[in-house]
This record gives C-alpha cells, sequence and structure tokens, in this order.
C-alpha cells in the first residue's frame, strides 16, 4: 500500500466515522453555556472574550467565534509549536450552514465541465490516480485580524488566528483541465462545492480564477493536509489550494469545476470579497464610491508567538523572542523585531525554508529598554522586497490587514 491507498482508505472508512458525529449535533454541545475557559481576543471594539470550545468533529481545542455555520479560530499559541499547524486545531471558516455532515468518499464526483473538449466526472480513485506535488503553503481568511480594525467594522471579529499553514498534497489543477481539454476562447475557472444557503435565492458559494493562473501549476487540488486526509470542516474530501492567495479562493468540499468564455459575474466574484484599488487596500474610514477590485494576492505578515498580550515577565536586559511570518505571495527574506515601538529594530534569525508559501520561524534576542509596559513588535520583509508597513489600514470589508502588529508585554 502506498500513501494514496491509505488516504483512499481513510477516505472510505471517513463515511461511517462521521456518520454519528454530524456538524449538527457537535454544534448543539458546543453552546456557550458549555465552556469552561474563555479566550481574551483583546479586541479594541470588544467584546474579547471567546468560548473555547473542543464539540466539533476532527476539532481539538478551538476558540468558538460563531456555532452555526462554524467559525473556529485557532489560538496564537499553536502557531509558537510549529510552522505547520496541526489539522485539529487549523481554523475553521463557512458561509452558508448547509455542510454535508458525512461524506461517501466511493460515490463523490468532481466535474468538470463548460468551455471543454471533454466533460468529465472524476471519481476520487481516479483523481488519486494523477501525478501527485506536495506543497506548504498558508491559508489566511482575507479578514483574518479584522477585530482589529479601528473604527471597527462588520463581519467576524478574528483576532490573529484566521489562518493556518499545512503540507498540502494533491493534484495539479492544470493537469485535471488538460485531461479535460480546454477550448480556445476560455478565460474563466469557477469552483463550487457540497455546501448550500440555508435561504432559497441565496447565492451558493463559489469562486474563480482566471484561466492562466488555473494553468500555472502552483494551484491545486489537495486530497492530503500534513499528511493526513483533511477534516470535514476543511474541506474533506477535496479542496481547492491557490498558494500566495487569500483563502476566499480555496474552495473546500470542492465538487464543481466550470470552465468560462467570460468573466464570472455572480455574487462571490462581482459583489463580495472587494478592497479598494488603492496602496494597501486602504482607504479613509467611511469612504465610498471608491474603485474596488477582486481581493488577490496576500502580503507579508509576522507575529510574535512566544509571548502574549498582556503577559507579565520577568524583567531581564535582554530577552528571547520567537515567532512566526510569511511573505504572502512570496517568501520571506527576513524579520526584524523592536522592543521601542519601532524605534531600534534587531535582526532575527530566520529557521528552515520550507518553500516560498509557508510560514518560516524566526527567533531573536531584544534589549528591553526598561521595566514596565514593553511594546514589541516583528517586521517582515519578502523577497520581493515588501516590507509591512507600521500603519494600519482601514477599509469597509476589513480585509487585508498586514501592518506591522504589537504584542505589549510587562517586564516586571
Ligand atoms: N465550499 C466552501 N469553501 C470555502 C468557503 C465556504 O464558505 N464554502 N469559505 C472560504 C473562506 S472565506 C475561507 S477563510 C476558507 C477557510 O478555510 P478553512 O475552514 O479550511 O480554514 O475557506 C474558503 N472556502
Ligand atoms: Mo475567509
Amino acid at each position: 500500500m502506498d500513501r494514496f491507498d491509505t488516504l483512499l482508505a481513510h477516505a472510505t472508512s471517513r463515511r461511517r466515522l462521521l456518520g454519528g458525529i454530524g456538524i449538527g449535533s457537535a454544534a448543539a454541545f458546543a453552546g456557550p453555556g458549555l465552556a469552561e475557559t474563555l479566550a481574551n481576543l483583546a479586541l479594541p471594539g470588544g467584546p474579547s472574550e471567546r468560548p473555547i470550545t473542543n464539540a466539533f468533529p476532527g476539532k481539538g481545542s478551538m476558540i468558538l467565534q460563531r456555532i452555526h455555520p462554524p467559525l473556529l479560530e485557532t489560538p496564537i499559541e499553536v502557531f509558537d509549536q510549529d510552522v505547520f499547524t496541526p489539522n485539529d486545531r487549523f481554523f475553521v471558516r463557512w458561509h452558508w450552514a448547509e455542510i454535508p455532515t458525512s461524506i461517501d468518499a466511493t460515490t463523490y464526483r468532481l466535474t468538470v465541465r463548460g468551455h471543454v473538449a471533454r466533460q468529465l466526472s472524476i471519481s476520487l480513485e481516479e483523481l488519486l490516480r494523477l501525478p501527485r506535488v506536495e506543497m506548504a503553503a498558508v491559508n489566511q481568511c482575507s479578514g483574518n485580524s479584522r477585530g482589529l480594525f479601528e473604527p471597527r467594522v462588520p463581519g467576524a471579529q478574528w483576532r490573529h488566528g484566521a489562518m493556518g499553514n499545512a503540507k498540502w498534497l494533491g493534484v495539479r489543477l492544470r493537469d485535471l483541465l488538460d485531461l479535460a481539454g480546454i477550448k480556445p476562447g476560455a478565460v474563466t475557472v469557477r469552483f463550487g462545492a457540497l455546501d448550500q444557503p440555508v435561504v432559497a435565492g441565496a447565492p451558493d458559494f463559489g469562486k474563480s480564477l482566471g484561466i492562466d493562473h488555473a494553468r500555472d501549476g502552483d494551484v491545486m487540488i489537495a486530497f492530503g493536509m500534513n499528511g493526513e486526509q483533511l477534516p470535514l470542516l476543511n474541506g474533506f474530501p477535496i479542496r481547492l489550494i491557490v498558494p500566495g492567495w487569500y483563502s476566499t479562493y480555496w474552495v473546500k468540499m470542492l465538487n464543481d469545476i466550470e470552465v468560462l468564455p467570460g468573466p464570472d459575474d455572480e455574487y462571490w466574484m462581482a459583489k463580495a470579497y472587494k478592497v479598494p484599488a488603492t496602496p494597501g487596500a486602504n482607504v479613509a474610514p467611511g469612504a465610498k464610491n471608491y474603485p474596488a477590485v477582486p481581493i488577490s494576492r496576500m502580503v507579508p505578515r509576522s507575529w510574535i508567538t512566544s509571548l502574549s498580550e498582556d503577559q507579565t515577565i520577568a524583567f531581564e536586559a535582554a530577552i528571547p523572542l520567537g515567532g512566526i511570518a510569511m511573505g504572502g505571495d512570496a517568501g520571506v527574506a527576513r524579520v526584524d523585531v523592536s522592543a521601542d515601538g519601532g524605534h531600534t529594530w534587531y535582526k532575527s534569525v530566520l529557521g528552515p525554508d520550507q518553500g516560498k508559501y509557508s510560514f518560516r520561524r524566526w527567533d531573536a534576542r531584544v534589549p528591553l529598554p526598561r521595566r514596565g509596559r514593553v511594546a514589541l513588535m516583528s517586521r517582515c520583509t519578502s523577497t520581493s522586497g515588501v516590507t509591512q508597513p507600521m500603519k494600519p489600514i482601514w477599509n469597509p470589508g476589513g480585509f487585508m490587514r498586514a501592518n506591522v502588529e504589537t504584542t505589549h508585554i510587562i517586564a516586571a
């Protein structure tokens, strides 16, 4: 048995496993009343407390942002343990509440249709026989860290845990499109999934990529995540991976690929997930009537993970500091750290390079300027030469926050 057979074997047994513990029952158990522990997200617009839940299938301790559909945030300390986020701690976000609670891997089909020479209906077994690729890539929600927007904007009030990094195993989207044979004049590829809106007439979730992007060889259909099958809530049995792009494009429970001879003018591309066409997607709070474009590439970010907001530590002349960084759609070239609000910067040492789309560990020592409250910062520069700005941006969607973040500690 190679890895491929193992995955399929797991995939088939998954059906039985999920039968008894559907999302419905989990949601019923996950009410705030059950929570014994609360996480404090320190959101400027409050309220900051969220229950910690263990009640969702395939998931360990997660910050409960919403029950139905599930929005689960990864606690920041998880990112301090490894650059790869464990599957059972990986964040979860769905738009619509009608999510299948069990999947029959033996009858699952992925359709490729539209502007193609041959329409395909592929079983998982067939998909798993295509040449396989594995790639480390960060999956980050467009609205990650939205809870820190000032003034506050509507939407899930995430702190920094609407992101995760995994080794994705799957097949190239290009190989599948080549099997179907793209017809001349193809412009867009649209991806659809099994989840459904609860309200009649609400737009079914779907996202699109331009034909050249879809065929670039990096975009993949993943059935493996950190060496295991995908958790149901992260899109079992297959999902789209769009390295370097925000996860709104990473369609879960992918079952439909449609090649279009024109643009996708449906809701999720034409209306939702648009950002100002300004540098850094930044507009003045309250601004209206500015040109907007679909969100796309990620930008560099970094986080301190070895210490948490408002933590008290013993004063020392210099302290160790560690965290993670991402280059966005490029690699991490350097991470600098500061303990005096950004006046003096010190270089960190980067951990192993797991590929340009992955998180990268960094570690440093910083001198503490004094006892008391200290503002610690990290600042990433990508291999394409982009450095995180100091100032936060603002836009009404709460998308693309990427400024230098501050962690305050008390050196006592
Ligand atoms: N089928 C489907 N795929 C989806 C979504 C969805 O609602 N339905 N949400 C997208 C968004 S906005 C995000 S942030 C990611 C979340 O991925 P995760 O739950 O695996 O962390 O899934 C993306 N793919
Ligand atoms: Mo998202």
